[in-house]
């Protein structure tokens, strides 16, 4: 048998009920309106993103695994750690070739996946376990925004935080992610990996945010469903467009949520009502792409010192390891 995965939760419900309350009271009171993007990410908001890594138009998934198996092992051997974090693991499917990788170093002695997902953490550690027969396997259910101080310190650790997440943040969330990351790491000579899709066409980007057969589209809406299912609010989920936007002086894609029709949704969990007028877009998503430099210089600027960076063959998607 394979022995059942422990997991830490330091996510309280009451955590995560709270905090997105007030997220949802922030983002909704505001003009344009706005919700986080970490609020997709439910059981079915899990499965649905599960199902847009193997779109034909969302390349990273893809790009990345291809930098992974080129250069796993060089990045391993760069930094050998004994500790491989993983922030934001979902599903773990890129995992094991980093895991194999510093194996075959011969310093790995636990993986430690951290997610706001208890479901993905738990079937993750399912598929990890009878693959790694002797790695200690620890699943931790976290928001690594605010609770990196919680992280297990044993051995010496690579932070990786893959799928370009980071993009998620706005230009200075990150830098002062970054540099939390690097303070916790520094006391005992930790690296950070980090991925991060590129700059690129357009029309590729957007294709990637707009797939031909809706799983994007519904992946969007689900941040409504689960305000419904969380909240108790009453958003007529179909009555908004799902819209992808590439904005060209930030460098990213917005996804927004356009309401087809004037709305009064109601919130009764919050004594909330918030008026939507026809046409009025509310954003779910950034997703901030990358230069090679650009990458460099926020990690530089946050303290770490780049020891390395990869990219797939046709530069879409790039690995950055740095050391704290
Ligand atoms: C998981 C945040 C990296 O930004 O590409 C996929 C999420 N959103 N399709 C991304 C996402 C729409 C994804 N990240």
């Amino acid at each position: 048998f394979a022995a059942r995965p422990a997991i830490i939760h330091h996510l309280s419900p009451d955590h995560l009920g709270r905090s997105l309350r007030a997220d949802v009271r922030t983002g909704l009171s505001a003009s344009p309106k706005t919700l986080p993007p970490k609020w997709f990410y439910d059981k079915l908001g899990s499965e649905l993103f599960e199902r847009i890594t193997g779109l034909p138009e969302y390349y990273p998934t893809r790009a990345e695994r291809e930098v992974l198996e080129l250069h796993a092992a060089e990045i391993a051997t760069a930094c050998p750690a004994e500790t491989l974090i993983e922030l934001g693991s979902g599903s773990s499917r890129k995992t094991p070739l980093l895991l194999n990788a510093l194996k075959d170093e011969g310093s790995l002695r636990r993986y430690v996946g951290v997610d706001i997902s208890d479901s993905a953490l738990l079937d993750a550690q399912n598929e990890l376990a009878p693959a790694f027969p002797g790695l200690e396997l620890q699943a931790v259910t976290a928001d690594f925004e605010t609770q990196l101080h919680l992280l297990p310190r044993a051995g010496r650790r690579m932070v990786a935080l893959l799928g370009s997440t980071i993009g998620n943040f706005e230009p200075s969330t990150r830098a002062s992610f970054l540099s939390n990351v690097r303070d916790l790491l520094g006391k005992d000579g930790g690296s950070l990996l980090l991925g991060t899709d590129l700059v690129k066409s357009p029309h590729v980007l957007v294709s990637a945010y707009d797939d031909t057969e809706g799983i994007t589209a519904d992946f969007n809406r689900n941040v409504l469903r689960v305000l419904n299912t969380e909240l108790g609010a009453n958003f007529d989920v179909m009555a908004f467009e799902h819209m992808a936007v590439w904005m060209p002086r930030e460098e990213w894609i917005e996804m927004r949520l356009r309401a087809s029709r004037p709305m009064m949704v109601h919130l009764p969990e919050m004594d909330m009502n918030i008026q939507f007028h026809e046409g009025e877009e509310l954003r779910t998503e950034i997703s901030a792409k990358f230069r090679l430099d650009g990458v460099v210089e926020e990690m530089e600027t946050a303290g770490f010192s780049v020891a390395g960076q990869w990219t797939d063959p046709q530069n879409r998607f790039a690995l950055t390891l740095a050391a704290a």
